[in-house]
């Protein structure tokens, strides 16, 4: 593995003691609140339903009176209903798709992109990456946060940006090697696609200059990143964010990869217990929710992200104060609960990856017969597997489904399939098809 030579980008702010830097999100809080009292009217209405004015929350410790905001809000106030700033003073639109339903907008005003090149010269920084390396970015540009997000973090460093965006896999290679990229960033499903597609287009990884890669957007499992650092020879860090709070960089992971570093001065975290949203304490697992401290553009309160995860204060040994979070299990809508058993589409990777012979190429599908869920995973066998005999199959096959059954509790019909035969993804992954009408 490469050795990081990380550093601090805003060390007065990464490194505050802890009691500092609540005083300064309390301080943060007060002003925001009285902030979308003022300009927002749908926080005016909330706020007033719950008997509350601006001059009742004095500090942190009165975040938990607010009222949550979630999707909903955004799309019922579709599209510009939930800016603060005026119109005027938007410089970006972003927008995300959900899987139904209107576009989710997100409104930046210049200080907004300010905070966000910050959190991703940050983040850039936690992985060794300095003003002398050559960022490649293969996010989709768009309205999609993901490539414009990092193309201008890392310009704000001064790296020298190669704006790939997604697809065309084999000009992505080609430039690679003929600019000599030190970074890319780009989903953790497509970076395990190019590692493929290296011997296909007759280049092996040493033809590349890659070190280190910042990789986000869905969730992935340890394994993936081990198999994503051995086929391109790159140290993988994970890089969290969402359209809503500020695209990627909202956390990101140290060298240490314990978990991500939420970048807690501009974005509060909390964890909720998703069905009584009563807030939940550090180390226990329910629902990610964040309060923008300092956004102008269209800064929310207590948003529900419908991540699940945790958060960890332990003193992290590359210096940083600020709270981790783990690593995303998945999205509570995106749980699946096969025969009564809650399971998420990460731990059925982890579950996969667990066996050897096998690809990180799969798909999941839930289906309901007679009354009862049923599941069939498919699954990629890699190049060697192929040549082996049906007996030898068959007990690769039979490998897995205990593997799911003790590692989820939950039995799953296997399917072995050719390798490159899933569908490939340029973007975020999707592994699930949920036939169930229930
Ligand atoms: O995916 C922003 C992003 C771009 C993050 C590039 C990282 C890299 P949205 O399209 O709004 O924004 O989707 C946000 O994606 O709520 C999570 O469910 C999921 N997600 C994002 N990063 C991670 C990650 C971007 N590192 C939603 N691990 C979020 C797991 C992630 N899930």
């Amino acid at each position: 593995m490469n050795e990081i030579k990380d550093y601090f980008f805003s060390p007065k702010y990464e490194c505050m003691d802890r009691a500092e830097r609540e005083k300064l999100q309390g301080e943060r809080l007060v002003e925001l609140v009285k902030r979308v009292y003022e300009n927002v009217p749908v926080y005016r209405a909330k706020m007033d339903a719950a008997g509350l004015k601006p001059e009742d929350v004095h500090g942190l410790e009165d975040l938990k009176k607010l009222p949550f905001t979630t999707k909903q809000d955004l799309r019922n106030n579709y599209p510009f209903g939930m800016l603060c700033d005026k119109k005027e003073d938007i410089v970006r639109l972003h927008a995300s798709s959900g899987t139904t339903g209107k576009l989710t907008v997100v409104g930046y005003s210049q200080h907004d992109l300010d905070i966000w090149q910050e959190c991703i010269c940050r983040a850039l920084a936690m992985a060794g990456v300095t003003q002398k390396d050559t960022v490649h970015v293969s996010y989709g540009y768009g309205l999609f946060t993901g490539g414009l997000g990092l193309h201008d973090g890392a310009t704000k460093m001064g790296c020298t940006v190669v704006p790939a965006s997604s697809g065309n896999t084999k000009r992505q290679l080609t430039l690679l090697k003929d600019f000599g990229a030190d970074v890319i960033a780009c989903t953790p499903s497509y970076a395990i696609y190019l590692a493929t597609e290296l011997e296909n287009n007759g280049m092996k990884k040493e033809d590349l200059n890659l070190r280190v890669g910042i990789f986000g957007a869905e969730p992935w499992s340890d394994q993936m990143r081990e198999e994503i650092e051995r086929d391109l020879g790159i140290t993988a860090f994970d890089i969290y964010g969402l359209s809503e709070i500020s695209g990627p960089g909202v956390a990101m992971e140290c060298k240490y990869k314990h978990g991500s570093h939420v970048q807690e001065d501009f974005f509060y975290p909390e964890i909720i217990d998703p069905v009584t949203l009563e807030p939940l304490p550090y180390g226990e697992t329910g629902e990610l929710v964040f309060t923008t401290l300092t956004k102008t553009g269209q800064p929310l309160i207590r948003y529900r992200t419908r991540d699940i995860t945790s958060l960890n204060i332990d003193k992290c040994p590359c210096g940083r104060t600020t709270v981790r979070m783990n690593k995303v299990l998945g999205r509570d809508d995106d749980m699946l609960i096969i025969r009564g058993v809650n399971v998420f589409p990460s731990q059925i990777e982890t579950a996969i990856m667990n066996v050897s012979g096998v690809a990180p190429h799969y798909m999941i599908y839930v289906d309901r017969v007679d009354n009862l869920d049923v599941m069939e995973i498919q699954i990629e066998v890699n190049e060697q597997t192929t040549a082996d005999t049906v007996g030898k199959m068959e007990e690769l096959r039979k490998k897995i489904a205990s593997e799911i059954q003790s590692y989820l509790g939950v039995s799953a019909k296997i399917k072995l399939v050719e390798p490159n035969t899933i569908p490939r993804s340029e973007g975020k992954a999707v592994r699930v098809v949920d036939k169930r009408k229930i």
